[in-house]
């Protein structure tokens, strides 16, 4: 059940399977979205900090240690046993992701829900990671191995902080690796709840580590000489930094997820009443803070004003509200930093000449809560179609042709996601082939599962996560080839 006073239990840093505080004593405080309230000061970690869990990794990442002489089917059960106990504790997890996040109770639970998918579908990879036996020219064999890449440090965004745990850790423990994560420092809470049952499903000392902090934190993680590997999910300015940090330090291996400006186009021929609904899902799920939100809504000339009402419409019925209510659709957004980014393109919106359909303001009077906002007559050259708002701001564009669309779905930077709705199955696959995103969905959208792999084309990102794509960021692959005496 939901309960807003849900105690909050852990608040330290997480290193080598204990609670501690941080080297400099330092804390900072984490807020309710809902009504700017303080839930809980936190140990903010530093370089330090980081240094410490970098070593506890590397001893369990000996090649004598109890984490490597595990069987891979032991590591799946463990893993196994980690999402069991995430969803025996899923109403409690639920309630800090609300507090911490602001996100609807039952988004909260859906996330956990999708995050032991996760974790479920990587814990059966564990003993069928494997190499070739290969006929290399000459006397000899060779095979390959898959190793686990050793210590990997993840940094993780705010939107959606449990299923990103998920991503990150599923394919990192299937592999073998040790873990150090830093979770964003406006949800730092769900990740120490998730560390502590790390603990008790078994995984030894020093295979899980949680470093709460700021950019500064992520940075140390980043330019780390003994981290082999490093993925993170956030923005194109930040994943650019963390590249290049990598890139002067260590030249570890890099993976990112990041923004998206993502289109969802629907021709003339589709079911209106379900485009109107995903189109109106795929934007205002999350309240807008999704990187694969359907920010572009392409509507072909034809049903383009009846579209228009119906997305209003929907809109202006939309329950916004504290996520502890009943039925509550659209929460707060995370900060006053993104509120104020949301409403200064809003008025860009309205300046720059789009017509506002539904909402526009703030909602409520505390909390950082925006009414959802429909903007029709929206053109290719306003700011509110060219960048990433992540925010609950639907904007609706007119096309009059496929090809046409296609084109301007692909002049972008962005290619992380795209849909379309249509019952012309030659218009749907021409589509889908054409346009330039790592995922596409036809009349449906925003359908990730743990089997499909996600990223991004472009600036969107590097590498993918989940399906068995994903796992391959934390492996290396060697080759052993040993000389006989001939060919036989
Ligand atoms: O992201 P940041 P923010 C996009 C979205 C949003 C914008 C800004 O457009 O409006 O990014 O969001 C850590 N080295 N997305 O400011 O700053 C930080 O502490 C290493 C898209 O929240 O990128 C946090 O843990 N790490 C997105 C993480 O990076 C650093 C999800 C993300 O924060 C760092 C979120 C540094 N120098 C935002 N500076 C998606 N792809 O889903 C910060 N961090």
């Amino acid at each position: 059940m939901a309960n807003p006073a849900q105690e909050i239990k852990f608040t330290k840093l997480f290193i080598n399977n204990e609670f501690v505080d941080s080297q400099s004593g330092k804390t900072f405080p984490t807020i309710n979205p809902a009504n700017g309230k303080k839930i809980a000061d936190v140990s903010e970690g530093s370089k330090e900090d980081v240094d410490i869990a970098v070593k506890a990794a590397q001893k369990a990442f000996e090649l004598s240690s109890e984490w490597r002489s595990l069987d891979g089917s032991a590591r799946g059960k463990l893993m196994n046993r980690f999402a069991d106990l995430i969803e025996r504790d899923a109403n409690i997890l639920a309630n800090i992701e609300t507090l911490d996040n602001g996100k609807s109770f039952d988004d909260s639970l859906f996330d956990i829900q999708m995050s032991c998918d996760t974790l479920r579908y990587y814990a059966g990879f564990c003993d069928k990671i494997h190499g070739n036996s290969i006929p290399s020219d000459g006397n000899m064999f060779s095979y390959t191995r898959k190793e686990p890449i050793g210590v990997v440090g993840q940094i993780i965004p705010w939107n959606y902080s449990i299923l990103m745990i998920s991503w990150k850790f599923g394919p990192a423990l299937a592999a073998g690796c040790v873990i150090i994560l830093k979770p964003a420092q406006q949800t730092p809470l769900s990740a120490l709840y998730i560390a502590a049952l790390s603990k008790e499903a078994g995984f030894p000392n020093g295979v899980i580590n949680v470093i709460n902090g700021y950019g500064d934190t992520g940075s140390a993680i980043a330019a780390h000489p003994d981290i082999q590997k490093v993925a993170f999910t956030g923005s194109i300015k930040v994943g650019k930094l963390v590249m290049e940090t990598a890139a002067k330090t260590n030249l570890k291996k890099v993976s990112l997820e990041l923004g998206g400006k993502s289109p969802l186009v629907v021709l003339d021929d589709a079911n209106l009443d379900d485009a109107v609904e995903a189109a109106h899902n795929g934007i205002f799920s999350n309240a807008g803070q999704n990187c694969c939100a359907a920010s572009k809504t392409y509507v072909q000339e034809g049903i383009y004003e009846k579209f228009v009402l119906k997305a209003a419409e929907m809109a202006r019925n939309r329950k916004v509200g504290s996520g502890f209510e009943k039925d509550i659709q659209q929460g707060p957004q995370i900060d006053q930093a993104m509120f104020d980014r949301i409403m200064t393109f809003i008025e860009y919106g309205k300046s720059d000449g789009a017509t506002l359909e539904a909402g526009g303001k703030r909602w409520g009077n505390e909390g950082y809560f925006i009414e959802p906002t429909v903007f029709s007559n929206v053109t290719e050259d306003m700011k509110i179609a060219q960048e990433e708002i992540f925010g609950p701001v639907q904007s609706i564009l007119k096309f009059k042709t496929l090809d046409e669309v296609i084109q301007r779905a692909n002049k972008s930077d962005f290619g992380l996601a795209a849909g379309i709705f249509t019952n012309n199955i030659n218009d749907a696959m021409k589509f889908a082939h054409s346009v330039q995103a790592g995922s596409v969905w036809v009349n449906t959208y925003d359908a990730v599962t743990p089997q499909t792999p996600f990223g991004g084309y472009k600036q969107s990102g590097i590498g993918r996560e989940l399906g068995m794509e994903g796992l391959e960021p934390y492996l290396e692959v060697k080759s052993v080839s040993i000389k006989l005496p001939a060919k036989y």
